[in-house]
């Protein structure tokens, strides 16, 4: 059964870019609702925890410097199916490889540079929230 929650954040170019607007307009017009939600700026050392499971590769150096090089959006998001339906949502990881009207099609620059992370499974929606949110903050 899948659940009901993903965990997402607007990687630091698309905030600079100016796309938080239409990138939260996307989310909602597909049927997502905002349960929780901040505007923060992860340290190099925060970066390196969230990103942990990617020690290690060739691309975590300048993985955690990006995601640490300016601020984000960070947001969980409810939905039946929220995890796969929020990935399709996004498009691939590399832009270039993207289908149309997906949002990483629209506003990312490059496979590092790809606007939005998503969660990739229900355990780690969970755990990506809590990285970032109390109970209190979730509404
Ligand atoms: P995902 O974000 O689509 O789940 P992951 O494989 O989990 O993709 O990788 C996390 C992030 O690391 C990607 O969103 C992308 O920004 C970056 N990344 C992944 N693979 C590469 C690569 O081969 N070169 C550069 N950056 C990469
Ligand atoms: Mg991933």
């Amino acid at each position: 059964m899948s659940g009901i929650q993903t965990f997402t954040m607007i990687k630091p170019v698309a905030v600079k870019n100016n796309y938080i607007g239409p990138i939260l307009h996307m989310i909602n017009e597909a049927g997502f609702r905002i349960k929780a939600m901040k505007f923060t700026h992860l340290t190099k050392q925060q970066a390196m925890v969230f990103y942990s499971v990617h020690e290690g590769k060739s691309f975590f150096e300048d993985l955690t410097s990006f995601m640490s090089s300016g601020p984000i959006v960070a947001a969980i998001l409810e939905k039946d199916n929220a995890v796969a339906d929020f990935r399709q949502l996004i498009g691939a990881t590399d832009p270039a490889k993207a289908e149309q009207g997906t949002i990483r099609k629209l506003y990312a620059e490059s496979m590092s540079h790809n606007a939005v992370h998503g969660s990739d499974s229900d355990e780690n929606a969970i755990i990506e929230s809590d990285f970032f949110f109390s109970k209190m903050e979730r509404y």
